[in-house]
């Protein structure tokens, strides 16, 4: 498993969609891929999953975790910029999750550029690639237009070769949940990596406190798939509530149905500190509204959060506490919407 990192807009995606337009196992890709940010594409008979990570300031946790969850990574650093905030950011994560990794000077194809000088400014920031007297491999590509990124498959494949990077299909299962999210008519989804043992549906899970029966599982193309081994990406279908990502997924024998969380006390009116901005935020999936969350100011209180659409008891919530919604990537059903307009105007 490859996580792919740097800084915003060097190149990560882009470079992942030449990959796989070149190499691609699965021709087709679902809806799952835009929220998973995992592929798997086949070189030379071995398998790669990739996970590409985003290199916004704000989503220092997904970049955390794409480096925790993989056993390699690439640091893409646009030849044009240099290194930047992120860059070094992203090494920090591979650093710590003690990761091999090598480096992609992108963007190779615009002109008056130079990989020397990329190379150099990389040296001056302590990563030392191999023609600055270093270790650490690097590889000129354009994502844009191709080039050299066979080089760097085949370096990623001998970087595993090195460092013996292999899955154990019959281990004992080691898997994360990298996404999860509330679907309007399947329930509670949560997109995970295996990286050791394997799953099949009809398999009694537990995720942090979240409990599953496994009823199906998803590939990256939409494909139901029975079974899934060491570096898959797949979506599963059975939780009773949405596991919180970054959590390892156990396998249980016996299904423990979790307690309850309850909501937050309701505050009296006028205990309601006129100052501070109260909300209640609704995202479409948990890496949104982990990222939302981050970002908030400090003059805000959260007085709840989760995934999944605006309904009535938010709204009832909202009108005790004072706090507004902010829904984000989620739709608010009509009936709830009349609903929050009524109590709006009764409380003028
Ligand atoms: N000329 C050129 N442009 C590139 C290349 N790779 C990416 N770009 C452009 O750079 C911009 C950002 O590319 P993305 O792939 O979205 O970058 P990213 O690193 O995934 O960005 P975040 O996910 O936001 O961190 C887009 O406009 C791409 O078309 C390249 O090799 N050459
Ligand atoms: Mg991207």
């Amino acid at each position: 498993m490859v996580a792919v990192l740097g800084h915003v807009d060097h190149g990560k995606t882009t470079l992942l969609d030449k990959i796989r337009q070149t190499n691609v196992v699965a021709k087709e890709f679902g809806g799952i891929t835009q929220h998973i940010g995992a592929y798997q594409i086949k070189a030379k008979d071995k398998t790669i999953t990739f996970i590409d990570t985003p290199g916004h300031a704000a989503f220092s946790e997904m970049r955390s975790r794409g480096a925790k969850v993989a056993d390699l990574a690439i640091l893409v650093v646009a030849t044009d910029e240099g290194v930047k905030p992120q860059t070094l950011e992203s090494l920090k994560y591979i650093k710590n999750a003690k990761i091999p990794y090598l480096v992609a000077i992108n963007k190779t194809d615009l002109p008056h550029t130079d990989v020397k000088e990329t190379e150099k400014d990389l040296a001056k920031n302590k990563i030392l690639v191999e023609s600055q007297g270093g270790k650490i491999v690097s590889v000129p590509v354009s994502a844009k237009t191709g080039k050299g990124i066979n080089d760097l498959l085949e370096m990623i494949l001998l970087l595993a070769e090195m460092e013996e990077i292999k899955g154990d299909e019959k281990a004992k299962l080691e898997a994360v949940v990298i996404e999860s999210r509330l679907d309007k008519n399947r329930g509670p989804l949560a997109t995970i990596l295996i990286r050791n043992g394997n799953l099949k549906t009809g398999d009694q899970v537990e995720a942090d406190g979240a409990f599953a029966k496994i009823k199906a599982m998803f590939d990256e193309s939409g494909k139901s798939v029975k079974k899934a081994g060491p570096s898959k990406p797949v979506e599963i279908l059975g939780f009773k509530s949405v596991p919180p990502i970054g959590s390892s997924i156990k396998q249980t024998e016996e299904m423990v149905l979790p307690e309850e969380k309850p909501r937050p006390e309701l505050t009296k009116k006028e205990e309601i500190e006129k100052n501070k901005l109260r909300l209640i935020i609704k995202t479409d999936v948990n890496g949104t509204l982990e990222a939302i969350s981050a970002g908030l100011p400090r003059e805000t209180e959260v007085i709840d959060s989760a995934v999944g659409e605006v309904n009535e008891s938010d709204i009832l919530l909202a009108d005790t506490t004072g706090a507004e919604i902010i829904a984000f990537n989620v739709k608010t059903p009509a009936k709830v919407k009349k609903f929050g307009d009524h109590r709006k105007s009764k409380n003028k």
